[in-house]
C-alpha cells in the first residue's frame, strides 16, 4: 500500500469535518490525489448503518454490543471496498473518524474491554492502518455545545450523560500517550485558522514536506 491514510479523531464538535475538508483542499491544491470519507458511512451499506446508529432507524433501543459491532461492520465494508483499493492506487485518504473512535466511545465511554475492541478493529480493517491520526482535543462540554449550536438537537450518542463524554475524551488522550508516533494532539479550542495551521504543521512534521510547500 503506497498511499497514506490520515484520520481525524476526537470528541464531538472538535472541528473534524471542518478540518478534514480544509486539509483535503490544501493537499489537492498541491497536486496530491485525495479521497475524503467518513465513519460510520462512506459506502452504501455504511450509510445505512450510520442511519441505524444515529437516528434510531429500527425504532428499538440498540444494545451496546450491537452498537460496537455495527461500527466495525461499517468499517470492514469501507476498508475492503474503498480504503484498501485507494491506498493501493497510491492515493491519500482524509478520514473523519476511524478505529480510535471505537476504542474511545465503546471502550472508554461504554466500558467495553479495549483490547477486545482492538481485536475487533483488526478483524474489520485487515491491512489498513493510519499513517497519522490528528486528535482534535477539547473539553466535552465545549464540543457538545458547538455540536448542539449547529444542529439544534442531540442525536442518540450525543444524548449520553456528560460523564460518558468526559471519559471518552480522557480515553482519546490516553490512546495518544500510548502511540505518540502516530497521534498528533491539537488544541481544538483555538480559533479555526490556528487549528488549520496546527494540522498542516503536524502533517508536514510527520509525513514530510508537501509538494510546493513554502510555509
Ligand atoms: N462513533 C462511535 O461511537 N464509534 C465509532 O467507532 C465511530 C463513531 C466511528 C458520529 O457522529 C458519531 O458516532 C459520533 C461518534 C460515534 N458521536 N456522536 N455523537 P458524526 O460523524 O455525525 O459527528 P461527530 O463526529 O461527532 O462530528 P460533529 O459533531 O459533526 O463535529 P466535528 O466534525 O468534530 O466538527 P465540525 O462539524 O467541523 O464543527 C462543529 C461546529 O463547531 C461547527 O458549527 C463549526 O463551525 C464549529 N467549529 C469548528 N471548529 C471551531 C473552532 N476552532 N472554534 C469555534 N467553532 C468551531
Amino acid at each position: 500500500m503506497t498511499g497514506k491514510l490520515i484520520t481525524f479523531e476526537g470528541p464531538e464538535g472538535g472541528g473534524k469535518s471542518t478540518h478534514a475538508r480544509r486539509l483535503a483542499e490544501e493537499l489537492r491544491a498541491r497536486g496530491i490525489s485525495v479521497l475524503t470519507t467518513r465513519e460510520p458511512g462512506g459506502t452504501p451499506t455504511g450509510e445505512i448503518i450510520r442511519d441505524l446508529l444515529q437516528n434510531d432507524l429500527a425504532k428499538e433501543p440498540l444494545c451496546d454490543a450491537a452498537e460496537a459491532l455495527l461500527f466495525c461492520a461499517s468499517r470492514a465494508q469501507l476498508c475492503r471496498n474503498v480504503l484498501g483499493p485507494a491506498l493501493a492506487r497510491g492515493e491519500w485518504i482524509v478520514l473523519d473518524r476511524f478505529t480510535d473512535s471505537t476504542l474511545a466511545y465503546q471502550g472508554y465511554g461504554r466500558g467495553f474491554d479495549v483490547d477486545t475492541l482492538r481485536r475487533m478493529n483488526d478483524f474489520a480493517t485487515g491491512e489498513v492502518r493510519p499513517a497519522l491520526t490528528l486528535l482534535l482535543d477539547l473539553p466535552a462540554e465545549e464540543g457538545l455545545g458547538r455540536a448542539l449550536a449547529r444542529s439544534g438537537g442531540k442525536d442518540r450518542i450525543e444524548s449520553a450523560p456528560i460523564d460518558f463524554h468526559r471519559r471518552l475524551r480522557e480515553g482519546y488522550l490516553e490512546l495518544a500517550r500510548r502511540e505518540p508516533g502516530r497521534f498528533a494532539v491539537i488544541d481544538a479550542t483555538a480559533p479555526v485558522d490556528a487549528v488549520s495551521a496546527a494540522v498542516r504543521r503536524a502533517v508536514e512534521e510527520r509525513l514530510g514536506p508537501l509538494p510546493g510547500a513554502n510555509g
